[in-house]
């Protein structure tokens, strides 16, 4: 997994989004600090005891009219046409974006589509650097969020309604996101990666995905141990759609949403026992003799 040690904006929202959290900081350190010297003023001042001058209280008035009305109003109504400013930039753009991606957030993973080419993956976005795609999101389940900060601002995630954020990568790289909604248990680990790629790359990739997954004799071990009852692999008799597709599983990067590192050694981890990798997740443990899991790790890393 390569560059994600920073956190810069990697496109013009998440740039915009960035700009509109340092004004919101510095203007909350700069209240911040002015009503603690206020409240430290008014602490030393009634030091001396004795009641209070009444001749000043005009100009006590005006002050708070002052200080406590008008400073206010003009802060948060500034702030707020700062926010309403960077709206534009943070929105989906649906006219301009040249291409869309459906992902459906599950418990606890996410199912990405290429629906113009019939190719379904997880977990993993490829994006073409420097082209508006448009992220269309929906639910199977509870309430998702998908966040991307690198990218562009949070996007619900509701069952039964499609929303969408259009992600505009202006350089390549990997940029982590993750789920940013309570959705139970293993919410935490519900992370995804999207791979901004220059064009040749991406179509090259894109080609490849809509391959069937290259036929060998580690599908009879897949099917004959019960995971086609629940992962597709495409070309495989069963097609099931509970478990993430598994078609071209060996060029991911990551197992299990973003928790373990696709590595052989790791795959046969969570092949063993997924429940004690990430509790409460909707793989069962299937108790498989050793050489199986092998042979299931070596399958499922030649899918390329
Ligand atoms: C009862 C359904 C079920 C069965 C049977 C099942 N899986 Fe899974 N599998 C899942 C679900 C659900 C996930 C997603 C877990 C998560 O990340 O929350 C998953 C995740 C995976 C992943 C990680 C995919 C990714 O992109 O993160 C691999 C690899 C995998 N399963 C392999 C297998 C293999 C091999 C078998 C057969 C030995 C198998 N599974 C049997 C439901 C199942
Ligand atoms: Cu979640």
């Amino acid at each position: 997994m390569r560059d994600q040690s920073t956190l810069k904006p990697a496109s013009h929202a998440a740039q915009a989004i960035a700009d509109l959290w340092w004004i919101l900081f510095v203007v909350s350190v700069i209240v911040f600090f002015v009503v603690v010297a206020l409240l430290l003023v008014g602490v030393l001042r009634r030091r001396g005891g004795g009641e209070p001058d009444r001749s000043t209280s005009r100009g006590a008035t005006k002050f708070v009219a002052i200080a406590g009305v008008v400073v206010p109003a003009v802060v948060v109504i500034s702030l707020f046409f700062a926010s309403v400013a960077t709206l534009p930039a943070v929105s989906p753009a649906g006219k301009n974006a040249r291409m869309t991606i459906d992902v459906v957030g599950r418990q606890w993973f996410w199912d990405v589509y290429y629906r113009s080419r019939s190719i379904r993956t997880s977990n993993e976005i490829h994006i073409p650097v420097g082209v508006p795609v448009e992220i269309r999101v929906t639910s199977d389940d509870v309430i998702h969020s998908l966040w991307v900060p690198r990218l562009n601002r949070k996007i619900d995630v509701i069952p039964g309604q499609t929303s969408s954020v259009v992600f505009d990568a202006n350089k390549a790289g990997v940029f982590r996101g993750q789920c940013a909604e309570f959705c139970g248990v293993e919410h935490g680990n519900m992370a995804l990666l999207v791979i901004a790629e220059p064009q040749t790359r991406f179509d090259r990739w894109l080609t490849n995905e809509a391959k069937p997954a290259p036929a060998s004799a580690g599908l009879s071990a897949f099917v004959g141990s019960g995971c086609s009852g629940c992962h597709a692999i495409s070309g495989a008799p069963q097609q099931s759609r509970f478990g993430p597709d598994l078609s071209h599983f060996g060029l991911r990067q990551t197992i299990g949403a973003g928790t373990l590192t696709n590595t052989p050694e790791q795959l046969a981890d969570w092949i063993r026992d997924p429940q004690r990798i990430k509790p409460g997740n909707k793989m069962p443990k299937l108790g498989l003799p050793e050489p199986e899991i092998q042979a299931l790790v070596r399958y499922l890393e030649s899918l390329q």
